[in-house]
């Protein structure tokens, strides 16, 4: 018994000195099918690795991956034959969905295209310990992988996650690691909310006071509209991205197969824009750049100047931005200036409108002809659908689905973003110790059950909608751990809502799930990311 103990002491010296890596399988979101086999192949220096130029990306996450993990480099060889791990492209997968074979022989992933390819590195990832997320070079090491074959693909084509930097800023690093947070999580679009009252956060070399004067605010008054104001020490608050910062952030992006969706907010929310131009507004009075919270009546006016401003922004958005999709906002634009402007009620009649919801209608139509005109298509909050819902409108529905539901109704393409399912600037938890948040309430099990497509639409409508996307709106989150904390595990959920699809069996799904939460909290833990660690509300 003495010998035996020794030998359990010892061995559990080994595992802790990470010489030699095994692991279970537990991913997240959970794959389509996952059948285990005896056995498992075991990652040496002397194994040996073929892929195609065409999964660039892939490949290079994943060498970088077994190295900073093990500390092995992997053997590059041409001959696919011959080699221990093989990644390949099978056609008849569907679309960014991949098999991926582990036996005592190797390892071979197929993807049914690029995305599929680095969709199954990041299983691959997942298969492997979470020691082994700790960036640094081991001492050489190897990993083991246990015998599997897995078979998947994302239920939705569209699966987003938001990150609001205009309320706070954050730093280019952190926007690279927020991207990483997706791409392990199979997520593919990274909606940038840009612009704001409180701050205007991307370079527009036509309009230099955006950057010199929008992007920074008093930081002494700020608070919520309806809140005592917090005393700060009366600094300017801010920062914004240049266009080297922008280029570097896509490069990124696109190495992680994620699709970068910029948001220029119009016609509200565009206070700091106006107090840099104050001839986009109505009345051409100088305004601050907002220091509280809220919704505010400045917007932009729809006259001329307004017009050439917004389309020099989005010409260059535009240029940098290689994605589809433009977001132009449309949530939230009190029309009481409107009401009080002349020239807005002379627009009202003379293109025989009804009201200012139909003059926003119309301002929105107007950016979305000149955006189709150079080849993108716009993104709207769903107030777009209020006067009339522009010819190629996409529809962000957030306040509930009811919005998305009507656009899919009539044909339009919808995300599904709904405060009731989506909201992560939302309490997650009842206990007192919650750092202070905008207010609601969503705990992970409520993320865990939505389901994007409502009951109220056909199987054919329900084709309108593309996916969901967590929103990450930043009032009451100033650093990155903060944005972290309120992320996960909630984002964990929703990776699961859009990539693997309807639960059947909630209780039981969810109790699984938080199995898997619970470990996959070592692997954040590894990578130095913050979570709230607790499970249920
Ligand atoms: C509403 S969601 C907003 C944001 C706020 C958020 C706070 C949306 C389109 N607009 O401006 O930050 O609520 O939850």
């Amino acid at each position: 018994l003495v010998l035996l103990s020794i030998f359990f002491l010892l061995s559990g010296c080994n595992k802790k000195s990470n010489s030699h890596f095994v692991s279970e399988v537990n991913i997240i979101p959970a794959p389509q099918s996952i059948q285990h086999q005896d056995g498992s192949f075991i990652i040496t220096e002397e194994t040996t690795f073929s892929s195609s130029e065409e999964f660039k990306y892939a490949n290079q996450f994943f060498q970088k991956y077994i190295l900073n993990g093990t500390g092995i480099s992997l053997k590059t060889i041409a001959d696919p034959e011959k080699a221990d791990i093989h990644f390949k492209t099978d056609t008849t997968l569907p679309a960014e969905g991949y098999r991926l074979t582990v036996s005592n022989n190797g390892i071979l992933l197929e993807g049914a295209d690029k995305a599929g390819v680095f969709y199954g590195v990041q299983t691959i990832r997942q298969i492997l310990p979470p020691d082994m997320e700790t960036a640094m070079v081991r001492e050489k090491s190897t990993a083991e992988i246990p015998a599997v074959t897995i078979t998947d693909a994302p239920r939705f084509a569209y699966r987003g996650m938001h990150l609001d930097v205009a309320r706070h800023f954050f730093p280019k690093e952190f926007i690279k690691e927020y991207i990483s947070y997706l791409a392990m999580l199979k997520m593919n679009y990274f909606h940038w909310h840009l612009t704001e009252d409180q701050g205007w956060r991307i370079e527009i070399e036509q309009f230099p006071r955006l950057t010199t004067h929008a992007a920074f605010r008093d930081e002494t008054l700020l608070g919520h509209y309806n809140d005592t104001p917090q005393k700060f020490d009366g600094q300017r608050y801010g920062g914004f991205y240049s266009k080297e910062d922008i280029k570097e952030i896509i490069a990124y992006a696109e190495a992680h197969h994620i699709t970068i969706v910029p948001e220029i907010e119009m016609p509200g929310h565009a206070q700091a824009a106006i107090s840099a131009y104050p001839e986009l507004g109505c009345s051409g009075e100088q305004v601050p750049v907002a220091t509280k919270w809220g919704v505010f009546e400045n917007i932009y006016c729809p006259n001329q100047k307004t017009f050439a401003f917004l389309k020099g922004v989005l010409t260059e958005v535009i240029e940098l931005f290689p994605g589809e999709y433009i977001h132009i906002g449309g949530d939230e634009a009190p029309k009481t200036k409107w009401k009080q402007c002349a020239h807005c009620q002379k627009l009202i009649r003379d293109h025989g409108l009804k009201d200012e919801h139909e003059l926003q209608s119309w301002f929105i139509k107007e950016i979305e002809t000149f955006i189709n005109s150079k080849g993108k298509s716009i993104i709207g909050w769903d107030e777009i659908l209020e006067g009339g819902l522009a010819p190629n409108a996409t529809v962000m529905s957030w306040r509930g689905t009811q919005g998305g539901i009507e656009a899919a109704k009539s044909g339009h393409k919808v995300i599904m973003t709904p405060t009731s399912h989506a909201y992560f600037d939302y309490y997650q938890s009842e206990r007192t110790t919650e750092p202070l948040a905008i207010g609601g309430f969503l705990p992970l099990e409520k993320v865990y059950g939505f389901n994007p497509i409502p009951e109220e639409l056909s199987p054919e409508e329900a084709k309108y909608v593309l996916g969901a996307q967590g929103n990450v709106w930043t009032e009451y989150m100033k650093t990155k751990q903060q944005v972290e904390y309120m992320i996960f595990p909630r984002m964990l959920a929703m990776s699961e809502v859009v990539w693997s699809g309807p639960t059947e069996n909630f209780g039981e799904d969810f109790a699984h799930f938080v199995n898997r939460v619970e470990s996959f909290h070592q692997r954040l833990e590894a990578m130095h990311v913050n979570y709230a660690n607790h499970l249920y509300s």
